[in-house]
């Protein structure tokens, strides 16, 4: 366990040796034994096929179309290009509305696309898209309704689902966090007219780099499949202005060889979830989040804290540059909202949203996954209790200057 003495400060923020020998990261990258993706791989090289919808990529969508329950799964290079191949493909124009707190994909997709991104606030309880003030948001210009599942919360998709139909608007999900969770005993995935996973190295389950569409319209499936390849229909026939969104069967190898690790993935966040979920239980003013509900279920991947004002004094982007100082790189996701961050000064992109500023100023997400363990998440929280009871010292060493936390003496 950390050490706890009140007469020194023994935090290498001060200059003490680091916790952790080795930076602990944020849903640092899980993965089969190597021989199993080597194994895929080599069958790439015995056919010579390395992309363009191989083998190995039908498998692989095969695969995740019955884990999930959904009728059709489109691969492709990563969640991004889904998003943007998804909405060319649904013909959207004008407004999309989307969450201000969000990874900065998913409005840099709708404008990627053409289109308008109008920043909606988030309900104080899910974090995820407020209906109510999303609702408010629909006007003449308004094409689609972009929501995420965040941190693979479900969104509130029955009521999204009722302004979607009352207002004729496409409902699509960013499902980049989401996978292997459920809402309503149904697996994400299904929901509205498709869903957006990433499964870029740091998630759930991943390919390296890459990401799906799923949906259980047919058609759209078969207008995504022929927009990642450029719009080719046959050899010499391109039919619509589609892109190169292919995954590559190396990377759907690496994909192979990671579903078949799910349970194994999921036992482990789930673990180490629990480990602080435990150990944070009793320090006032931190409360860690959990998703599990009735009907729903959580992958476990992003262990996000809520630091409360009241956590002894001690700020949160201080309590973060602690932790980083002894290798717990914790990330302050996904601060500040997008529409406070410069790509999104203009004017155009200017809303009130006084829930998501007041819930990207007070999260934490700490090192959690399937590469992470238990025992090193509860050091993390016997450091997060020794920081909160040594604020009073702490706050007398650091001074707040052009906005950074420094130690003064
Ligand atoms: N929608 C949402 C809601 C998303 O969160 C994302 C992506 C997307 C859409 C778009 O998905 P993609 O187009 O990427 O498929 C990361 C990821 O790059 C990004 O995919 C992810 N969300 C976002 C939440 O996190 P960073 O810059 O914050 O983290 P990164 O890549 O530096 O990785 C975190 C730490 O993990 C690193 O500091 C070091 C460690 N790491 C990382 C990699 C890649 C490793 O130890 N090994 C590795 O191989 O963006």
């Amino acid at each position: 366990m950390y050490p706890m003495n009140a007469n020194t400060l023994q935090l290498a923020l001060f200059g003490d040796v680091p916790a952790f020998e080795k930076p602990l990261h944020t849903n640092q990258p899980y993965s089969a034994a190597p021989q199993q993706f080597f194994n895929h791989v080599e069958q790439c090289f015995d056919r010579g096929w390395f992309t363009n919808d191989g083998p190995l990529v039908r498998e692989l969508e095969s695969r995740i179309s019955r884990f999930l329950g959904v009728e059709h799964c489109v691969a492709v290079t990563n969640a991004t290009l889904g998003l943007q191949l998804l909405m060319n493909a649904l013909e959207l124009r004008g407004e999309v509305i989307v969450p201000s707190f969000t990874f900065v994909a998913t409005p840099h997709a709708v404008c990627n696309s053409g289109l308008h991104p109008v920043f909606c606030d988030i309900d104080p309880d899910s974090w995820n898209m407020d209906p109510g003030h999303c609702a408010s948001l629909i006007n003449e210009k308004t094409s689609a309704i972009l929501s995420v599942h965040l941190f693979g919360r479900p969104c509130d998709t029955h009521r999204l689902q009722e302004i979607a139909q009352d207002h004729n608007l496409k409902l699509i999900y960013d499902a980049a966090h989401a996978f292997a969770c459920s809402h309503t005993n149904k697996k994400i995935g299904g929901f509205g007219d498709a869903e957006v996973f990433s499964f870029h190295a740091n998630k759930f389950f991943h390919t390296i780099e890459g990401g799906a569409i799923t949906t259980n319209d047919g058609e759209l499936a078969q207008r995504l499949r022929l927009d990642r390849n450029f719009g080719f229909v046959g050899i010499d026939n391109v039919e619509s202005l589609g892109t190169n969104a292919k995954m590559s069967e190396v990377h759907a190898a690496m994909g192979l060889s990671n579903l078949d690790l799910l349970d194994d993935t999921l036992g482990r966040c789930r673990d180490v979830y629990q480990s602080y979920a435990d150990g944070l239980r009793d320090i006032p003013g931190v409360t860690i989040r959990n998703y599990d509900a009735q009907g729903d279920s959580w992958n476990y991947q992003y262990v996000v804290a809520e630091i409360d004002e009241q956590l002894n004094g001690i700020p949160r982007d201080l309590m973060v540059d602690i932790l980083c100082a002894e290798n717990v790189i914790a990330r302050r996701y996904f601060y500040p909202g997008c529409h406070r961050m410069a790509a999104y000064a203009a004017p155009r992109f200017q809303r009130c949203l006084p829930i998501t500023e007041k819930v990207a100023d007070r999260v934490i997400v700490l090192p959690g996954g399937a590469a992470m363990n238990a025992q090193s998440a509860r050091e993390i929280c016997s450091l997060i209790q020794y920081t909160v009871d040594h604020a009073a010292p702490i706050l007398e060493r650091v001074s707040k200057i052009d906005g950074a936390w420094r130690v003064t003496t």
